[in-house]
């Protein structure tokens, strides 16, 4: 089947990479990387656990039959991952005042007001898509594990959340090594219904669209460090508004103390910044603002050099592009 990887049009001497027009394409853009995956790696918590990985084996298989246009099917999540769900729900909540941005409060305050999101019961995709779409218009799209971030991107160019549905292990339900649906309910979920967070997604999935390798690294690099991981200043104190820290009890404590060291995001320095995935960040962005790195961001993709523009249609979800001249 044909991947952004896959294919490629050649056109006299340049290469074109291949990238999702319509948001139909996203069909197209599920190309998952292996790593922790707990059939062969031990540091996974589940890894041995037999029905655990069956059942993230049948969560992931149903998540992969996903096609656009298709009405998203509600899962029956069981009283264990129900169980986990609620644990790390009420832990997390300990933090929520002393450790996470305006943003994320008031918008996690409506979920749970109009019953999107309680402690007892794992939301269903399609709720929390009715949600977003008068918020935002980002949705949620199943997807069966870490994506290759050209793939992922892309989905962000159309307002798309590629969102994991099975949970982390029950043994270890404040840590998990990839992304769970934990991670993407109590994280992204929240963030996304902010209108300046999800344009600067949008703008980063925009940038990615047919851009290089290199760029590609550093595009991810800054999603990592500013959506995922990035910290704020309010009220002179370092708050969250990564989903990574917002999801994660330990790593939320730690980027908030004195620990780890802290700079100024700047799109320039961060997209070059290497960064740890199997353990805590000893290095964490500020920005001033998710305007302001909103701001940095924009100015940041005008130096990305692309042989077109992209501009992004939302009435009919589709991507012109104008050849630069
Ligand atoms: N895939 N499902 C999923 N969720 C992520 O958060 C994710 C991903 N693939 C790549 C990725 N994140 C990171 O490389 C980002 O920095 C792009
Ligand atoms: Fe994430």
């Amino acid at each position: 089947s044909l991947t952004a990887f896959s294919v490629f049009k050649k056109k006299s001497n340049e290469v074109e990479v291949w990238f999702p027009r319509h948001i139909s394409d996203l069909d197209r853009c599920s190309k998952c990387i292996t790593k922790y995956e707990p059939t062969t790696d031990p540091r996974h918590p589940g890894h041995g656990d037999e029905e655990y990985i069956a059942r993230r084996k049948f969560l992931n298989d149903q998540a992969l039959e996903f096609q656009f246009g298709d009405e998203i099917e509600n899962v029956d999540y069981t009283e264990t991952e129900h169980a986990t769900w609620k644990a790390v729900y009420e832990k997390l909540g300990d933090l929520h005042e002393s450790h996470t941005c305006s943003v994320y409060r008031d918008n996690l305050k409506v979920l749970q007001e109009e019953g999107v999101l309680t402690s007892d019961r794992i939301p269903q995709m399609r709720d929390v898509n009715k949600f977003l779409q008068k918020r935002t218009g980002f949705e949620l799209r199943p997807c069966s594990g870490l994506l290759s971030a050209r793939d992922f991107l892309a989905s962000l160019a159309f307002r798309v959340f590629q969102t994991t549905t099975y949970l982390r292990h029950h043994k270890s339900p404040h840590h998990s090594p990839e992304p769970d649906l934990i991670h993407e309910l109590l994280g992204h979920v929240p963030m996304f219904s902010d209108p300046l967070l999800a344009q600067m997604s949008q703008d980063i999935g925009l940038m990615s669209l047919g851009a290089s390798d290199e760029n590609i690294e550093k595009l991810a690099t800054v999603y990592w460090f500013i959506v995922e991981f990035g910290l704020c200043k309010e009220d002179g104190k370092l708050k969250a508004i990564g989903a990574g820290l917002l999801s994660a009890y330990g790593e939320l404590i730690h980027a908030c103390s004195n620990t780890p060291e802290h700079r100024d995001f700047d799109p320039v320095v961060t997209a070059v910044q290497k960064y740890e995935d199997d353990d805590y960040q000893p290095l964490y962005f500020v920005a001033d603002s998710i305007h302001d790195a909103l701001a940095k961001l924009r100015k940041y993709a005008s130096t990305m050099d692309r042989p077109f523009s992209v501009i992004y249609d939302p009435f009919t979800k589709s991507i012109e592009t104008i050849k630069s001249s």
